[in-house]
């Protein structure tokens, strides 16, 4: 088996999550506002603006699966019930410190669950149009934009001024800029940064409170990456280079993305919400800051938007700019929009990028670990014959 690139001082998932829940318990003691979020159409600037700290909620372990499905059916995502099982068996710290949750109508399994959230807590739910085409995609969207502000002002008892919204913007693009220049290691070749690396950092980033000690934490990491090319990587043969595009992966990093950097590929880039789908994207700094914000987030090339031909324009770059030799496309089981979008993709990759393609099935429980090993190992074997 092949050593994964990790620093030396690397930090696992968990170990990220720990720390992070012992911090928002002193922040939450401190009487800090705290807002539990999901997904990456929300607006994170407008929490910003609300002076409150953003943690992620997205349920990424199996054993949170169980506790949802006393009130959900069992033929549901995993990220879905892993979030709802959190939530309601009260074994999620970051539900359980936030003051309030914004959530958001993207697949129509998230949507009806937030309905059981908010008899929790309070939760707001932003209405998400079907499609982003069309002025009145955007007139609505700016609505619900306008909405939230005005819910965080109602429930905190706070005014939150443009000016701060505008603050908020060039913070967030700041943050925008280091988190992408740290997946951009990943253009280099042979890549000197694991795969496995990035999406434990961006998944942690869901629950860094410290917005400029990230910044800070990003920017040094790539300059010590780019040094590290330099000196030991540059001339070097390259792995096959692979792309993960689908499903958010943080719940299956280990059997998905561990499991290819060990069989003898290199995970070099992710088109999906792990990946930096939004962060290529920064909001207009020059315009009235609620127009930014909602133009910049219907932009977001999630495939619970209809049309949504922006993932394939993002996939043919990506495929270009990393020198990607081969795709594989995670579906989380009844990941419905993403999975009727899978036949798709296949066709551009293979047909289009003449590259081969592989979907993996899966979700949270360990019982396919072995079973996706033989499947990458088949998969990888065949990059490294080409
Ligand atoms: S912007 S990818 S974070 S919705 S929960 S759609 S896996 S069935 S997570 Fe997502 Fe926002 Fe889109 Fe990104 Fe499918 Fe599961 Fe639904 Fe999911």
């Amino acid at each position: 088996m092949a050593e994964l690139r990790l620093p030396e001082n690397f930090e696992t998932f968990p170990e990220a999550r720990k720390r992070a829940f012992l911090t928002l318990k002193e922040l939450k003691e401190q009487g800090k506002r705290i807002v539990g979020t999901f997904c990456t159409y929300t607006p994170a600037e407008l929490v910003t603006a609300a002076d409150a700290i953003a943690v992620g909620l997205c349920g990424v372990s199996e054993e949170l699966v169980a506790p949802a499905e006393v009130h959900l059916p069992k033929n549901l995502c995993p990220l879905i019930k892993a979030s709802y099982g959190g939530a309601v068996s009260g074994k999620c710290p970051f539900f359980y410190f936030s003051d309030m949750i914004l959530a958001e109508t993207t697949c129509d399994g998230k949507k009806k669950m937030y309905e059981h959230l908010g008899k929790l807590k309070h939760t707001h739910v932003m209405q998400l149009p079907p499609g982003r085409y069309g002025v009145k995609a955007l007139e609505f969207w700016k609505a619900e934009v306008i909405a939230i502000k005005e819910d965080f002002e109602q429930f905190y008892g706070i005014e939150i001024t443009d000016d701060k919204i505008r603050e908020a913007i060039k913070l967030r693009n700041r943050e925008r800029k280091a988190v992408l220049d740290f997946f951009e290691i990943g253009r280099l070749k042979p890549t000197p940064l694991s795969g496995y690396e990035i999406n434990t950092v961006i998944s942690s980033n869901d629950y860094n409170m410290d917005i400029e000690g990230k910044i800070k934490y990003l920017e040094e990491r790539t300059a010590e990456l780019r040094e590290l090319y330099e000196k030991e990587y540059k001339g070097r043969p390259s792995r096959p280079r692979i792309l993960i595009t689908g499903c958010p992966t943080t719940g299956v990093m280990d059997k998905v993305i561990k499991q290819i950097e060990e069989l003898g590929a290199d995970v070099v880039g992710f088109e999906n919400c792990c990946g930096p789908r939004e962060k290529k994207d920064p909001i207009d700094e020059t315009i009235d800051p609620i127009t930014a914000i909602a133009e910049k987030y219907l932009r977001v090339n999630c495939s619970v938007m209809s049309p949504n031909p922006g993932r394939i324009e993002a996939l043919d770059a990506q495929i270009d700019e990393y020198q990607i030799d081969g795709v594989v496309e995670v579906l989380l089981h009844a990941c419905h929009t993403f999975a009727v979008e899978a036949s798709d993709v296949k066709e551009f990759v293979t047909a289009k990028k003449k590259l081969p393609y592989m979907a993996v099935n899966t979700d949270y429980s360990p019982a396919d670990h072995a079973q996706i090993a033989t499947r990458l190992g088949a998969f990888i074997e065949l990059l490294q014959g080409q």
